[in-house]
């Protein structure tokens, strides 16, 4: 074993980070399971060896012998920990470590930790927003991987992580850290909700300070580290009409983004902002003018007085439902009809059955689980689309006026689309045409 030698298993954009921050400063060897298929990440091998000359790539079946010559395995977050290769390494003695712990080996200046089952990649957005003017760096599960912002001149840092990310954490100390919510998702990776909820509880360990979420006991910190509890505390919190932050009241009509869930976020993410040093008055500017991010509950069309909405990003059932509460705020005759569908990620779509009751008018069902879906929402209207463009053409036969037609999937979206942004801008494209 050569106490100097790492493995990264895996290719993708994580793997390659670890590969540019470790080349020339350890023995590197790079695997992916897709190295002998078609879908390699690295089809060209010439063009690696051009760029990290003191690497060495290998098939998964020279993995075992690869294990004998190195100390430390890097495994990338789409791959389980129960992957048989990743058994066999752990198995031999080597020690796991993740791109974020090298990251945090490497960071200079404070960082900031955001995770949550719904609404990281929108608190990490608006944290940053508000310690702009404190140079901070964001990335993580979310934009740049978090390795590639260590040479930005950054003075600080907001990271985003998932539960893979967190799960395979070694180390971790954030100045601040937090979580949003937690409910159902990912149940096909992870082996119960309690198992998911520890991955993401991770964040805490010496950590200096946390925000989480009062009302979600599954996002509470250990006792002994300083917290605030958002909803709970009253300095930090969504009230009627309005949210209250750092003790102030800001009136919902200052605030941009629509639906409780969102209210929430805002305030949590000003109180993280807050505990790593951006000043209230900020807070409130970026509350005032943030409209949100793509693919989040976002307006695309209006077609005879419908509204078509693609909230694209639900990939689990709890932002669905966010959506399907948030999407008609005013107590009124309008409703939803839903188009949703897609992988269901071992969720238990009961919950939805709940929920439609008041909101929804009609659903329109894709994707390999829609007849699962389907059986958990009795006493619905239901439609079966063949495809998303079928679906929009159903919903737009189902909406009165005045109602919304909403893309919230609920389900992950690989059945049928490369990711959830082509699904979100092929439900634009769709509702754009129709409006020609
Ligand atoms: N894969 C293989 N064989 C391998 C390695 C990967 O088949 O040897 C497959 C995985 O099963 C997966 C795909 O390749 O289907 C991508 O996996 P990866 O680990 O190579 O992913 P990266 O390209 O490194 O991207 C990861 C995150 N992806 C996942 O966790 C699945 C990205 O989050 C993240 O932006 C990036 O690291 C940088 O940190 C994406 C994501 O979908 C946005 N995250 C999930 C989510 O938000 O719900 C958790
Ligand atoms: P993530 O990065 O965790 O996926 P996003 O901010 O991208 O979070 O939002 C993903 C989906 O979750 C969107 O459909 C959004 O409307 C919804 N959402 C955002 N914040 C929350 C929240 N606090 N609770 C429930 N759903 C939310």
């Amino acid at each position: 074993m050569k106490p100097n030698g790492i493995l990264v298993l895996g290719a993708g954009v994580s793997g390659m980070s670890c590969v540019r921050h470790l080349h020339g400063k350890r023995d590197l060897i790079i695997c992916d399971t897709r190295f002998d298929t078609d879908q390699s990440p690295i089809p060209n091998s010439k063009t690696f060896y051009q760029n990290f000359p003191q690497a060495s790539l290998i098939k998964p079946k020279d993995f075992g012998r690869a294990i004998d010559s190195v100390s430390t395995l890097i495994v990338s977050p789409g791959l389980p920990l129960n992957h048989c290769l990743v058994k066999k390494a752990l198995s031999s003695g080597i020690e796991l470590v993740s791109d974020i712990d090298l990251f945090m080996e490497a960071a200079d200046g404070p960082v900031i930790g955001i995770t949550g089952t719904n609404g990281k990649s929108t608190v990490t957005t608006l944290v940053s927003s508000m310690l702009e003017d404190r140079a901070f760096g964001v990335g993580g599960n979310l934009g740049p991987p978090a390795l590639d912002l260590l040479n930005g001149g950054f003075a600080g840092y907001v990271l985003e992580l998932s539960s893979f990310q967190l799960e395979r954490l070694a180390a971790r100390s954030f100045d601040v850290a937090s979580i949003i919510n937690i409910s159902d998702d990912h149940l096909d990776r992870h082996v119960s909700l309690e198992a998911y909820a520890s991955a993401k509880r991770r964040i805490y360990r010496d950590c200096g300070f946390a925000v989480f979420n009062g009302d979600d006991p599954l996002s509470r910190p250990p006792d002994d580290v300083p917290s605030v509890a958002v909803n709970k505390d009253e300095r930090w919190r969504v009230i009627e009409n309005g949210v209250v932050i750092d003790g102030r009241f800001v009136h919902s009509d200052a605030i941009k983004l629509t639906g409780d869930h969102n209210r929430f976020n805002v305030v949590a993410a000003a109180a993280i902002a807050h505990f790593a040093g951006a000043r209230v008055d900020v807070c409130q500017q970026v509350i005032r003018t943030f409209e949100g991010l793509p693919h989040r509950i976002q307006t695309v069309g209006r077609i005879d007085d419908v509204t078509y909405v693609d909230d694209s990003k639900a990939t689990n059932l709890g932002s669905c439902i966010a959506a399907i509460e948030g999407v008609i705020t005013q107590p009124s005759s309008r409703r939803i009809v839903l188009i949703a569908g897609g992988m269901g990620k071992g969720a238990d779509f009961a919950a939805l059955g709940r929920a439609i009751p008041g909101h929804v008018r009609s659903v329109v069902l894709i994707g390999r689980d829609a007849r699962l879906i389907a059986a958990n929402i009795p006493g619905t209207p239901v439609a079966f689309a063949s495809d998303l463009d079928d679906a929009v053409v159903k919903a737009r036969m189902d909406a009165l006026p005045g109602d919304v037609v909403l893309f919230s999937p609920a389900c992950a979206s690989f059945d049928m689309f490369e990711n959830f942004v082509v699904r979100g801008q092929a439900f634009t494209r769709i509702v754009e045409g129709m409006s020609k």
